[in-house]
This record gives structure tokens, C-alpha cells and sequence, in this order.
């Protein structure tokens, strides 16, 4: 009897070292968007993306011939230099559905929009 009275011990205690599996919390990766400067512009100059998902642009300045020398995303206060040739990264995560503007540093007179759905 005594024996069987252990035996129901040491399982209650195997089952109870077997812990509720805690989930990690969900990390959405960023989304990559490669964008270029060429002499038309910011290429792609409209671009779909997710409310709530980070986005990360990629972006390669290939000409001297625009004044799209820096990046402005003045929503997410941003403001970074594209120096020629080099692919710069900028990471943020639209809040909200509607547009985010983005361009040179001239008030975005060269530049393009994200459309956050
Ligand atoms: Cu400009």
C-alpha cells in the first residue's frame, strides 16, 4: 500500500515540473523595401505597406544629379544622409493607415509616399 501511496507522489510531482509553456511574444520582422535614387527620383516613389508592421527602407542613392542627397521622413523624424553608392537603412513602424511622406530634405520636393493599409 505504502508503495503505491509513493509511486502516486512521484507522478503528481513529474506532472507538476511540467510548466505551462509560456509564448513568446510575436516580433514581427521588418518588412524590406529597397528604394533607389536615379535622376528620376526616389524608385519606387509609392509603396504599399502594413499599419503596425516595421518597415525598413533600404536606400541606395545612385546619382549625384538630384538633390535627393538625404532621406526625410519627417513623421517618424528622420533625417539621413545617402552617401553615393552606399545602401542606408532607416526602420520605424507606421501607427496609422493613411500616408506616410517621404523625400529629400527640400521639403520632399523629390520624394514619394508609403500607403499604410
Ligand atoms: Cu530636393
Amino acid at each position: 500500500m505504502k508503495r503505491i501511496v509513493w509511486t502516486l507522489l512521484l507522478g503528481a510531482a513529474a506532472c507538476a515540473s511540467t510548466r505551462d509553456v509560456i509564448p513568446t511574444p510575436v516580433v514581427l520582422a521588418p518588412e524590406i523595401v529597397a528604394l533607389t535614387v536615379t535622376d528620376a527620383g526616389f524608385e519606387p516613389d509609392e509603396v504599399a505597406v502594413k499599419k503596425g508592421q516595421p518597415v525598413r527602407l533600404v536606400i541606395t542613392r545612385k546619382t549625384d544629379a538630384t538633390c535627393a542627397k538625404d532621406i526625410v521622413v519627417p513623421a517618424h523624424g528622420i533625417h539621413r544622409a545617402l552617401p553615393l553608392g552606399e545602401a542606408v537603412e532607416v526602420t520605424f513602424t507606421p501607427a496609422k493607415t493613411g500616408e506616410i511622406r517621404f523625400g529629400c530634405a527640400m521639403g520632399q520636393m523629390v520624394g514619394g509616399v508609403l500607403l499604410v493599409e
